[in-house]
């Protein structure tokens, strides 16, 4: 064995411009007397990549050595954004890159504007994993990220006279520092076929004989984290088509549709499903799952292999997180290889697989469960299909033991859901074969306990835990917002939150110190500034920078109620209108922004895009209202994209009807940044609500104990006239495009307002009035804004991964000697 020797690559601003330079000319292959912008950023990260590779070395030969329990982090969708700034950041590099750069004459954040993001995920779940590999780097915890690298992301959102368009992202064009294709690194994934008994010993096996083999190769992204030499990996699949496959040429016509049958082998990992709401149970995407998986397990059972002999040791090793359902086809293949190719007897082998997998559900919504029909399964993966039929009888043994012959209960609960469409409810099957299962904050937990999967929880309600989301404070903060950042330093005297978050706290402290007050306001207004030169660049539109900065940005759902927003915008101009021009001075005025993706056959989400601008249209060309309102609407919102809105922003809606939003993290963003909320007490609202106290907040609307007996009261709902009056307005065509709209009103009037549209319009309204209130008294909203920020250390995902790593997979951190 070799010393562990630290990096030799220097950081002094000296020898990063020489490392620049010679990539330049050897990487980039081009002159180092005369490159541009993006050739500068090119040689820059390759710079920044090569820090990090040996840290990643030391950091693999440590864990080797010390072989500590690994996790294993498996998940369809990463929202990772940009990579330069982050790992200069966590490197602790910025000022030396920045010395550097300036000396070749380029400026940093010119360099680190020219990255595209990586958008291998649609939204929340996908970003959340994101900010736990941070902190999972960060935190020192021997962990591995699995995933798929799609050579298409998720969709460019491109506005056309108001109407959403989507363009595909083809993210690879210009090359990606941030990865390392492992051409060695491959495993054969297999499909289709037929299952065959074969006697071995005298005993009965099943032997699964695959009809398609393609390749996995391995694409390696490191993970740096902060203020350490840990550098952990998130190893993404791409599918290749494999050289194992017998090519027999007869003549050149075979030959030509030999290769062209090859290639379909790639359309595996091509391209990323842009639905987060519906399940469709589609052929390639089952397919992508279970390439996924099965490419990640050979994986990690070759790394576990390579120090021991006895699979008995497996659970003692390996802890497989399953982020949402989607990899849950983890749990048939682990048994397979197992049984089949271990030849270990099946309840030894059911016994490690209970031991090792935990689950963690994102969704209360019914649409989002992912069932996949058997036909599909079956012709797919025959062999897994037995497998999921095996567990599923021993499941309802198990369950007739303790419950009886409830059959009603017993075909609830059921893996296989008979039906006109018989098939495989992956969620029962993961809840089934997990030890822990995990919402995703309180409100989500008791949804899931009571409702979604309560059947579950009286049998077992010690599986059933939470873990609240948080969000990374190193991108966060210190990434989007290096002013806000240098001021809490400042002020906390110290940088250390950025590793321990609950020094954050120390801020309430200084709440009502006017000076530090100022400085807050200024940092604010500078983030303002930018974010008014990004509106204008992107729309044209000039906003006023006294204004209040309102923003609602995620994906667009009926559930989440932009519809809610834009009506209450449509309210809010309707009384500009027919205010006395004396009485207009009293308002506040406001810059609306509204941003986010609709699912591409999601209709009703693409018609709120279209209102939106219709209204925006109407509203910013009145010169009736001038700067008092403005609607703008941010197209192709993502991870950058969040990055500059967020900071700029001085209230935030999270609206959604209560029950509906698992947890939310956009909110712990913009708290974070100082931002107030305006908010329903929803998902983690509900204790960040605990956290900041009601009145450093604007809430309003039902509470999820309300909205059931609200649904059945329906259209007997007292509804205000306000309301009825804004739907009246779109209806009769006062934005234009009459027919066009006119579904989209129906779904908020009478027993078909689900989302509660209706019956929480005075109350939001009166939480926006607060809002206007609040935003005059700048001193309270000052002192707000800074307990914001103070109250948002129980969202860091620092605090989400340790609860993870003590409560449900027992593992400890294992750090990296410098
Ligand atoms: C199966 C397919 C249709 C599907 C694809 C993606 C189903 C669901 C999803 C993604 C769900 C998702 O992003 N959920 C969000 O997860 C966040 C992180 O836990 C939560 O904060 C957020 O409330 C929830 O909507």
């Amino acid at each position: 064995m070799f010393e562990l020797m630290d990096g030799f690559l220097k950081n002094d601003p000296l020898s990063l411009q020489k490392d620049i330079l010679d990539h330049v000319e050897y990487t980039v292959a081009r002159s180092r007397f005369s490159f541009d912008d993006f050739e500068a950023y090119q040689a820059l990260s390759h710079c920044i990549r090569d820090r990090l590779i040996e840290r990643w070395h030391d950091t693999q030969l440590h864990f080797k050595r010390k072989d500590p329990k690994r996790v294993y982090f498996l998940s369809l969708e990463y929202l990772m954004g940009r990579s330069l700034s982050n790992s200069i950041i966590n490197l602790g590099i910025r000022d030396q890159c920045a010395d550097a750069l300036s000396q070749l004459g380029f400026e940093f954040e010119v360099l680190a504007e020219q990255e595209g993001d990586a958008a291998l995920g649609n939204g929340g779940l996908a970003r959340l994993s994101a900010c736990q590999m941070d902190s999972l780097a960060t935190m020192d915890f021997p962990a591995w990220g699995y995933g798929l690298r799609y050579q298409y992301g998720l969709f460019r959102q491109v506005i056309l006279d108001g109407f959403q368009h989507e363009q595909p992202d083809y993210w690879l064009n210009f090359g990606n520092p941030w990865e390392i294709e492992r051409v060695h690194v491959t495993y054969p994934v297999k499909f289709y076929g037929t299952v065959e008994e074969e006697i071995l010993n005298g005993e009965k096996h099943q032997v699964w004989i695959p009809g398609e083999m393609v390749e996995a190769v391995a694409y390696d992204n490191p993970i740096p984290g902060y203020g350490t030499r840990n550098t952990i990996t998130l190893r993404l699949w791409a599918a290749k088509p494999s050289n194992q496959h017998d090519m027999e040429a007869y003549n050149t016509g075979d030959y030509i549709d030999a290769v062209v049958n090859r290639q379909r082998a790639e359309t595996i990992s091509s391209i990323l499903y842009p639905d987060d709401r519906s399940h469709q149970g589609k052929e390639l995407r089952l397919k992508q799952q279970y390439f996924f998986v099965s490419a990640s397990l050979q994986d990690i059972i070759r790394r576990f292999k390579d120090v021991h002999k006895d699979l008995n040791q497996f659970p003692d090793k390996v802890a497989l997180q399953l982020n949402d359902t989607h990899p849950a086809l983890a749990i048939p293949e682990v048994m397979r290889v197992l049984v089949d190719e271990e030849h270990l007897g099946w309840n030894k082998a059911f016994d490690i697989i209970c031991k090792i997998f935990s689950f963690t559900t994102h969704t209360v919504l019914a649409e989002a469960l992912e069932k996949i029909p058997v036909d599909l399964l079956e012709s797919l993966l025959p062999r897994h299909l037995q497998i999921i039929y095996d567990i599923n009888s021993f499941f309802m043994e198990e369950l007739k033991k303790r419950i009886g012959l409830d059959y009603n209960r017993l075909s609830r609960m059921s893996i296989v859901e008979e039906g006109a469409v018989k098939s495989i409810r992956m969620a029962n099957l993961s809840i089934f074969c997990s030890h822990t299962v995990n919402g995703v904050s309180k409100l989500h937990s008791e949804l899931l306990q009571t409702r979604v999967f309560k059947d579950f929880y009286e049998l077992w309600p010690e599986k059933f835990q939470y873990k609240t989301n948080g969000v990374t404070q190193r991108r966060w903060i210190v990434v989007s917002n290096p002013n806000l950042c240098a001021l809490i330093s400042k002020w906390l005297g110290t940088e250390s939150w950025i590793r321990d978050i609950d020094l954050l706290m120390g801020l309430r402290e200084y709440a009502t110190d006017i000076s530090l007050h100022q400085e807050w306001r200024m940092v604010r207004r500078v983030n303002k500034m930018r974010l008014a030169e990004y509106i204008e660049a992107t729309s044209g539109l000039k906003v006023s920078l006294d204004a209040m900065f309102d923003v609602q940005m995620k994906r667009i759902h009926e559930y989440k109620r932009q519809l809610l927003n834009i009506l209450g915008i449509i309210h809010r101009y309707d009384c500009i209108k027919n205010m006395a021009k004396d009485d207009r001075r009293k308002v506040v005025p406001r810059v609306c922004i509204i941003g986010g993706k609709a699912a591409p056959g999601y209709e009703m989400a693409k018609k709120i895009i279209k209102l939106c601008h219709a209204v925006a249209e109407k509203i910013n060309n009145d010169s009736d209202v001038g700067d008092l309102l403005k609607l703008v609407f941010i197209p192709d919102y993502n991870v950058s994209v969040a990055e500059l809105v967020i900071p700029g922003a001085d209230l935030s809606q999270h609206i959604s009807t209560a029950g509906h939003e698992a947890s939310g993290t956009g909110s712990m963003k913009f708290l974070m940044n100082g931002c107030l909320l305006l908010a329903t007490a929803d998902g983690s609202t509900v204790e960040i609500i605990e956290e900041i106290g009601e009145d450093n907040m604007f809430l309003f609307g039902a509470k999820v104990h309300d909205v059931p007996t609200l649904r059945e009261k329906g259209s007997t709902i007292k509804v205000p006239l306000q309301f009825a009056r804004v739907v009246r307005m779109v209806r009769d065509g006062y934005f234009g495009f009459q027919d066009y709209f006119e579904s989209l009103c129906n779904t908020v009037e009478g027993n078909n307002d689900y989302y509660l549209l209706g019956a929480d319009f005075e109350s939001y309204l009166e939480a926006q009035a607060a809002a206007d209130k609040g935003f005059i008294d700048q001193e309270k909203w000052t002192r707000m804004s800074i307990l914001s920020t103070a109250g948002s250390s129980r969202f860091s995902s620092d605090r989400t991964i340790q609860d993870y790593a003590e409560k449900t997979w027992g593992i400890e951190p294992c750090r990296c000697p410098l």
